[in-house]
């Protein structure tokens, strides 16, 4: 498969494993995990492609479960699922990238999960930049991660290395 065909089956793989399972018939497990199978048809593609996509994702987006019959986004939900991550200790400080357009808002009310599950954390400057690139210039927010923990605010990390957490009050954040 050439590059431009992997994009479209993991864009494919984003809409229908996150956000609309219905559109193509799934219905999603409460850990957010889909057949293969019923993918595979759903799709019309090969488990070889599948298999490819998943391995060369590079943000490894999607897993499969350890009997490789069922497969998940590991982040990025926006329909109801239960990934069942346990609590993680964050490191120190986290980012969050974000576009000089929601900066007002964010600095007055905090981040919110807006239409996901949780609010998405960087454990690197360079990974926050190349999220908010996605909307424009970046600008990249600093999260007290530690005072955060300390306030009783709980953390997961996902599969893929994502930090999670519910919301970060504005007291939290400061601009880099
Ligand atoms: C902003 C991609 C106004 C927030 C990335 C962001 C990530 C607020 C946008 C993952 C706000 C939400 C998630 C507030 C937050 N007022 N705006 N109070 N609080 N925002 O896409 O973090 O490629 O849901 O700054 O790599 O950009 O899909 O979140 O700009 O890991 O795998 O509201 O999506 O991963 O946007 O990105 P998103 P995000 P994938």
């Amino acid at each position: 498969m050439n590059e431009k065909e992997k994009i479209r089956i993991s864009k494919r793989l984003a809409l229908h494993l996150r956000h609309d399972p219905a559109a193509i018939g799934l219905t999603l497990a409460p850990g957010g995990w889909a057949e293969v199978d019923a993918l595979l048809r759903a799709l019309t593609i090969t488990r070889e492609q599948l298999d490819e996509v998943v391995e060369t994702n590079t943000k490894r987006r999607y897993a499969f479960d350890e009997t490789g019959t069922k497969i998940r986004a590991s982040q990025g939900h926006s329909v109801e699922v239960d990934l069942g991550l346990a609590d993680a200790t964050p490191p120190d400080v986290l980012y969050h990238g974000t576009v000089a357009k929601f900066l007002d808002a964010i600095l007055c009310e905090g981040l919110r999960p807006m239409h996901r599950h949780a609010v998405h954390l960087s454990a690197t400057v360079e990974t926050a930049r190349t999220v908010a690139a996605r909307r424009g210039k970046p600008v990249i927010l600093h999260v007290d991660a530690a005072a955060m923990a300390a306030a009783g605010h709980t953390f997961q990390v996902s599969a893929n290395g994502v930090w999670l957490t519910a919301a970060v009050p504005p007291e939290h954040l400061h601009r880099l």
